[in-house]
């Protein structure tokens, strides 16, 4: 972690629009559960918080951060407002760490490349598990809800950006775009 403390936890409510109707999908890594079920319950409690109804968030378990790729692929199939992968990735005494962590934040940013629904990242990368502990709920407050508070912003940024682009009557393009967004 850097000298710098930064709260995860704290954001500007300002900057959030209500959750009403929004329909999103957390995928959640089972490796390092305790670590990663910290960051699911601070995600899941901040969108609570802003008026999404519990039975408009599905939770999709996958075994590790490396099938987070997939969910998060499966999930953008389903027509969700956004998708929150959460991990927990520590180093070890292998490579592993540097392959599993690149090959994550490349395909989670490739699947933001696409016009389907955008994949919020709350996938910890840490030396041990002291930082990812401040991270969830310690120190340095909850990631989790950090990448609710994101997931809430990029949701309604779709919905601002089809008000300005929505097609006339006489261009009825189709958008490929989540339904309800
Ligand atoms: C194999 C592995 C290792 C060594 N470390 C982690 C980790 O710290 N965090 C994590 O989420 N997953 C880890 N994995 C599992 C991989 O993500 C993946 O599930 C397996 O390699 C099977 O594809």
């Amino acid at each position: 972690m850097s000298g710098k403390k930064v709260n995860l936890s704290l954001y500007d409510s300002d900057k959030v629009n209500t959750g009403q109707g929004l329909k999103i999908a957390i995928v959640v890594s089972e490796w390092n559960h305790k670590i990663t079920d910290r960051l699911y319950n601070g995600a899941f409690k901040t969108l609570i918080k802003h008026k999404v109804k519990k039975s408009d968030i599905t939770k999709i378990n996958v075994p590790g951060s490396f099938e987070l790729i997939y969910g998060a692929r499966l999930a953008q199939k389903q027509n969700f407002n956004a998708i929150i992968v959460i991990g927990c990735i520590i180093q070890g005494e292998t490579r592993h760490f540097d392959f599993i962590s690149q090959s994550v934040a490349n395909s989670i940013a490739k699947l933001n490349m696409n016009d389907l629904s955008p994949v919020i990242f709350c996938v910890l990368t840490d030396n041990n598990i002291y930082q990812s502990n401040s991270r969830s709920g310690g120190d340095h407050g909850n990631k989790g809800v950090e990448a609710a508070f994101t997931a809430l912003r990029m949701a309604n940024l779709i919905k601002i950006c089809l008000l300005y682009t929505s097609p006339s009557p006489r261009d009825k393009r189709q958008s490929r775009m989540p339904s309800s967004a």
